[in-house]
């Protein structure tokens, strides 16, 4: 089986613990790939979650398994654990078989530049971790959660490849884009008073690639349902992709060059992006526009 080689790969969010991980996806993922390194952004088993209700299939043990073999085959695997495994966060310094447990890191790329890598719930100013809970209430989004799985079930039975579908929702809620420019504004305040190049995190569940006053603003996204990792190719360039049935690039960053998604998620969905983008102009993306290709 032929491998993508990358230098290194960021991944968050997993969730594993949760019916809402896409562990299959992630595990396909993780065997159709090869990293020097590989970040483990945080959230990657939901201990929050296991303490309400106890869940663990196997193919959740599987990914932790094939994480620790991942290390033993020689790939530095760095684990920055998030608010949902915050417990872990105690093993700071120690190792879980040959994977080194870390508050944050600073990456070095391969074309000299150096962002800060953590969770970034720090930068939650509602502490909740899913901002548009604030405005949609648990319960929705649990039943926003649910529909998703159903209608991407339905997509599966057809033969259709997956569709985050949540998304779309959340991109159009007003509100909640406005708190995830927020978010994403005091991450990149962080990396520019940290002297850095920029940021990556994850947390918020969604995949980003922006720059904000200078310095960049990297989200690797979710396992939950938008399937987004981040990886770095060998000569430093950065890339969001998508990784489903449809595996596809979303933005993408080098010293040279600079192309961001204004929505980049919204890819994801196979809609007319242009027309959206023409749309959220007008709204709001057009009222906290420091967004690079829209300007
Ligand atoms: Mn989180």
């Amino acid at each position: 089986m032929s491998r993508l080689r990358f230098r290194s790969i960021f991944i968050s969010d997993i969730h594993l613990g949760t019916v809402d991980c896409k562990s299959a996806y992630l595990m396909d993922f993780l065997r159709h790939t090869e990293a020097q390194q590989l970040y483990l952004v945080g959230d990657i088993i939901d201990l929050e979650a296991l303490e309400k209700r106890p869940y663990w299939p196997v193919e959740h043990g599987a990914v932790l398994a094939e994480f620790l073999a991942i290390a033993a085959r020689g790939t530095q695997v760095t684990y920055i654990p998030g608010n949902h495994d915050a417990p872990m966060r105690g093993l700071c310094g120690q190792k879980i078989g040959a994977i080194d447990v870390r508050l944050n890191a600073i990456h070095h790329t391969a074309d000299g530049r150096r962002f800060r890598v953590c969770h970034g719930d720090e930068f939650d100013q509602s502490g909740i971790g899913k901002p548009w809970l604030i405005h949609l209430g648990e319960d929705a989004y649990r039943l926003l959660c649910w529909i998703n799985r159903r209608f991407n079930a339905w997509r599966k039975y057809f033969k259709l490849p997956y569709l985050p579908l949540s998304i779309i929702t959340k991109s159009r809620i007003g509100r909640a884009l406005n708190y995830i420019r927020q978010y994403e504004q005091l991450a990149a305040d962080a990396a520019r008073e940290a002297g850095v190049d920029g940021l990556i995190c994850g947390h918020i569940h969604f995949g980003s690639m922006r720059e904000v006053d200078g310095v960049l603003y990297l989200n690797d996204g979710d396992w939950v349902e938008h399937c987004t990792a981040l990886v770095e190719h060998f000569d430093g360039t950065l890339e969001l992709i998508h990784w489903s049935e449809r595996r596809g690039s979303l933005a993408r960053t080098s010293r040279s060059e600079f192309v961001p998604l204004p929505a980049a998620a919204m890819a994801l969905a196979g809609l007319d992006l242009g027309a959206l983008i023409a749309q959220q102009n007008e709204s709001n993306f057009a009222a906290h526009g420091s967004e690079k290709a829209a300007a």
